[in-house]
């Protein structure tokens, strides 16, 4: 099948959509009303009869022909997950290895802008200092244990990637080609940002904390910083801001930022900020390299997908948007006929709770409420789970959909088009093929 759309999709032009998925055969036909050779063609195409074929919209790819395979390039210190760039390094998690309720270290996504800072990949933390300075009344110079004193904290906290969903846009934006694994929630000890900003003494004229870390530059100019973003100077101050220093117990690992990084909690991941060297206080909207137009922007009006967006239109990236993803069962088993299957999965929203997580078997026809567990803490996912009896043989697909706590709910198709891929948060979706 020629892939010309995301799998999060609808085809405009369902025909035309049909004749691509299925070949010219099912052709002019509408979806929801197949003749019985288009519905002979789709039941071929996903191995199944498709029970609720009368419910599937028109233009919809079927979710069999999305996931599944693909188990990608191994790094050594990582479980399974898919390489999609190895200079710089970054690579998502498949969603069945996101079934952890606190993502381990080896199955948490990575997102590396530049190369690994030597003295992370030595993984020796003498020498190193944290500078905080600017607008401060007294700058600070931190060693890893000064920066220990202060008093610790651990919290369990999802870091999403703002181009996770990317792959699914159209027209394609340019970047990392990320699914729907550029997310983890992995527990942090470090310190409050706050408490360390609190000592260096915040100047009424601050407005925004950036970060600059030790990796460095694909260029190998040791001048160039490869990445330094940051956020407003409220969110900079919110105890949930973090400077960790290890990562599920164990110190951070080489990839993840070592020896320390900030944990901006419900942002997009970028802020981040890894093997931090310094949090330089500006006294104006921080501008280091990915701070500017387009970089971690979206329009500020929706936009016609595909054009261009001047940088005056776009506005900064702040709170992700709520989001969903299935992790088991893993897309495209086959289950036996009659007995529950236990479907489950973990569900966020930025700076939210989540509300209610519904999933559908028949192509959101109609929704069942899941069990939803409260999140350990404010800013960790919640696990969902249900168990769906399929009524028969056939091909089902499963769709997860949450809510949080001011309403917002996740779309079913690829949201607002932007010029660089950001935010898709459409609902996930796995296929599943009940035997006789
Ligand atoms: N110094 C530095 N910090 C960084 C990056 C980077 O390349 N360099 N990448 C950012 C981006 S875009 C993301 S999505 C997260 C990824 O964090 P992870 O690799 O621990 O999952 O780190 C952020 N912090
Ligand atoms: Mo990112």
């Amino acid at each position: 099948m020629k892939r010309e759309r995301g799998i999060s999709e609808l085809y405009q032009n369902p025909e035309r959509g049909d004749a691509l998925v299925f070949g010219r055969r099912v052709g002019a036909t509408r979806r929801g009303f197949l003749g019985r050779a288009g519905l002979a063609a789709m039941g071929a195409a996903v191995g199944a009869g498709i029970p609720f074929a009368g419910h599937m919209p028109a233009g919809l790819i079927p979710a069999a022909f999305a996931e599944g395979g693909q188990p990608g390039d191994l790094i050594a210190e990582k479980d399974g997950l898919r390489v999609l760039n190895d200079r710089p390094l970054n690579a998502e998690t498949p969603p069945w290895l996101l079934d952890d309720a606190v993502t381990p270290n080896a199955r948490h996504f990575v997102r590396n802008n530049g190369k690994v800072s030597p003295r992370a990949v030595k993984g020796d933390a003498a020498g190193w200092t944290l500078t905080v300075d600017g607008a401060v009344k007294k700058a600070l110079t931190l060693d890893l244990a000064q920066l220990k004193r202060y008093p610790q904290t651990t919290a369990a906290v999802v870091l999403e990637c703002g181009g996770n969903g990317r792959a699914s846009f159209n027209p394609p934006a340019k970047g990392n080609q990320w699914t729907i694994g550029a997310v983890g929630c992995a527990a942090y000890t470090g310190v409050r940002l706050k408490d360390v900003l609190a000592d260096a003494g915040v100047e009424p004229a601050a407005v925004y904390v950036g970060y600059y870390g030790e990796d460095v530059h694909l260029s190998g100019d040791p001048t160039k910083p490869v990445i330094s973003r940051g956020v407003p100077i409220a969110k900079a101050l919110d105890p949930d801001t973090l400077i960790a220093f290890e990562m599920n117990g164990a110190p951070l690992p080489a990839l993840h930022g070592f020896p320390a990084r900030l944990v901006v909690p419900g942002w997009p991941a970028s802020v981040s900020g890894k093997w931090l060297r310094r949090l330089w206080v500006r006294d104006r909207v921080h501008d280091g390299p990915k701070m500017e137009a387009p970089s971690y922007r979206v329009p500020k009006r929706p936009v016609k997908p595909g054009s261009k967006v001047a940088a005056e239109d776009m506005a900064i990236i702040e709170r992700m948007p709520v989001k969903s993803v299935i992790t088991a069962p893993r897309s495209g088993i086959e289950a036996p006929a009659g007995r529950p299957i236990e479907v489950r999965g973990h569900a966020w929203s930025g700076e939210r709770a989540i509300r209610a997580v519904h999933v559908s078997l028949d192509f959101g026809a109609t929704w069942r409420p899941c069990a939803l567990e409260p999140a350990r803490n404010r800013h960790a996912w919640q696990r969902w789970t249900i168990g769906l009896t399929p009524p028969g043989p056939g091909y089902y697909e499963v769709w997860a959909r949450a809510t949080d706590d001011a309403g917002e709910m996740q779309p079913m198709v690829v949201p607002g088009w932007n010029p660089k891929g950001y935010l898709n948060n459409a609902m996930h979706r796995i296929s599943l093929t009940v035997k006789a």
